[in-house]
């Protein structure tokens, strides 16, 4: 990482000092503020009014306990948290994550990348985060039921179309939101159908939010190829998951003419030199929720237990996954079998250590704020549906996607340039996202 500008150095030390064992918490504030110098210099206003500081502190956190009652009659207990950290742009507005790992750090980091990323796409929405250290693998439809019918039941109180809209993330897909929609609605006697995205097609949901993650890093990937001079077509791609963002980058990266040789999972991965069977992929992981050595099985494709997928060469690379998956040393072979692209579907899926090889090898590398909007793109879609009552067609809203998906990609060129550092997408994508912010928290006084 690089040294900060002075004026940000003390708030990463603060931030440091009062988020004790946040890493990942950190790691996201150093990656913005080691761009923003530039920013600070030429725009004093920011600094005067201490914008960054505020913006580092999460206007609300909230913490509760979720007891359940597991399918043994046992009384399980797990942590929820939702994370608002800024309502400058619009209502709180971020995923939901269900996953043993997820810490208060884990939201934080999370919450702060969105307000960004939320910020970078042009629509009215502010940043938040939420999610439970709640494991769903193994549990029967019944417990996720009645883990995500309690965890409403607390969190309800602090959500509302005008205030905080949470969606998806890992381990909380089409299933999860329905049994969180239906306590909503429930406890609350009202219809409200803008205070969650991700919702299913017959109850206020958007064509292509399912998909819009991943055809929306797939687009930027894209994009960001043809600006440098190549195309997606013919690429040998390498995509790591095989959960709701994976599986559709593979699916448009298909469409769009590349050859995805290898998805993942927690336990391993598959290699399929002449390309994955999308139809086989979405049966195995969608429908049926097995693991990819079923996928191997039925195809005859490799399977590999354990390792790391980033050993499989590529051009393109497509992390989905989760954070901080791809090491330094990871980055390094990728770069040695020839890659030229890196688009996050994941959030902060490379080590800062990885973001320094791929620079320092001139690979195109489209962080997560950017890359990976489009699932937060197509929730504002949805919740501009539902705020007309409205609903619109696949082709209308995958257009629409694949429009604010090329808007973003050119103004986080276009900010770079602006900023001295062309082709720099971390640059762009951080200086834009903020200064949208800033602008606002300056004109709202210090609140
Ligand atoms: P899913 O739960 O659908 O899939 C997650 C996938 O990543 C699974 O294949 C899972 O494997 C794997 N995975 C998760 N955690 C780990 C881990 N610690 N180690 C190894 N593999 C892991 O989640 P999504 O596809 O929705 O999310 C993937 C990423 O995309 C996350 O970083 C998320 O924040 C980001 N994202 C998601 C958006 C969305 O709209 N859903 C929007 C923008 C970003 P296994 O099943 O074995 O656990
Ligand atoms: O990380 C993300 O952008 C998401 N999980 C989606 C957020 C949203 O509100 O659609």
């Amino acid at each position: 990482m690089t040294d900060l500008h002075p004026e940000l150095e003390p708030i990463l030390a603060e931030v440091t000092h009062r988020n004790p064992a946040e890493p990942e918490f950190h790691q996201a504030v150093h990656e913005v503020l080691e761009t923003l110098g530039p920013v600070v210099s030429k725009h004093p206003q920011y600094a005067d009014a201490e914008v960054i500081r505020r913006l580092c502190e999460p206007e609300r956190q909230i913490i509760f306990r979720v007891p359940w009652v597991d399918d043994a009659g046992q009384i399980q207990v797990n942590r929820g948290f939702r994370v608002e950290f800024s309502s400058v742009l619009g209502p709180y507005k971020g995923g939901l994550r269900f996953h043993p790992s997820v810490s208060l750090g884990t939201v934080k980091f999370l919450g702060f990348e969105q307000i960004f990323k939320n910020s970078l796409t042009g629509m009215p929405l502010g940043g938040g985060k939420g999610g439970s250290d709640f494991n769903p693998r193994g549990r029967s439809d019944a417990e996720i039921m009645r883990f995500c019918q309690s965890f409403m039941t607390e969190l309800h109180r602090h959500l509302g179309e005008y205030t905080d809209v949470p969606a998806g993330d890992i381990g909380v897909g089409g299933r999860e939101l329905g049994y969180l929609f239906g306590q909503y609605k429930r406890i609350t006697n009202r219809y409200e159908s803008g205070v969650l995205t991700g919702k299913g097609l017959t109850w206020g949901g958007s064509q292509v939010r399912t998909e819009a993650t991943g055809f929306g890093a797939v687009y930027f990937a894209d994009r960001m190829l043809r600006n440098a001079g190549h195309e997606l077509e013919g690429q040998r791609v390498v995509v790591s998951g095989s959960g709701n963002v994976a599986i559709h980058a593979v699916q448009k990266a298909q469409e769009l003419g590349a050859v995805v040789v290898a998805v993942s999972d927690s336990d391993g991965y598959v290699v399929h030199e002449d390309g994955l069977d999308l139809g086989v992929l979405k049966e195995v992981k969608i429908i049926e929720r097995e693991r990819l050595d079923e996928y191997a099985r039925r195809t005859g494709a490799q399977h590999v237990s354990g390792g790391s997928v980033w050993d499989v060469p590529a051009t393109v690379a497509l992390p989905c996954a989760t954070q901080n998956e791809i090491s330094g040393t990871a980055a390094a072979t990728m770069v040695r079998h020839g890659l030229i692209a890196v688009a996050e579907g994941a959030n902060m899926p490379s080590t800062p250590e990885a973001v320094a090889v791929f620079r320092g090898a001139g690979v195109l590398f489209a962080p997560g704020k950017a890359a990976n909007a489009g699932g937060v793109v197509t929730s504002s879609l949805e919740m501009q549906q539902n705020a007309s009552r409205d609903s619109w067609t696949f082709e209308h809203t995958d257009a629409r996607l694949r429009e604010t998906m090329a808007t973003i990609h050119d103004t986080c060129v276009a900010t770079a340039d602006e900023y001295d550092a062309p082709g720099d997408y971390v640059v762009g994508a951080n200086i834009a996202g903020f200064t949208r912010v800033a602008d606002a928290m300056i004109a709202f006084g210090v609140i």
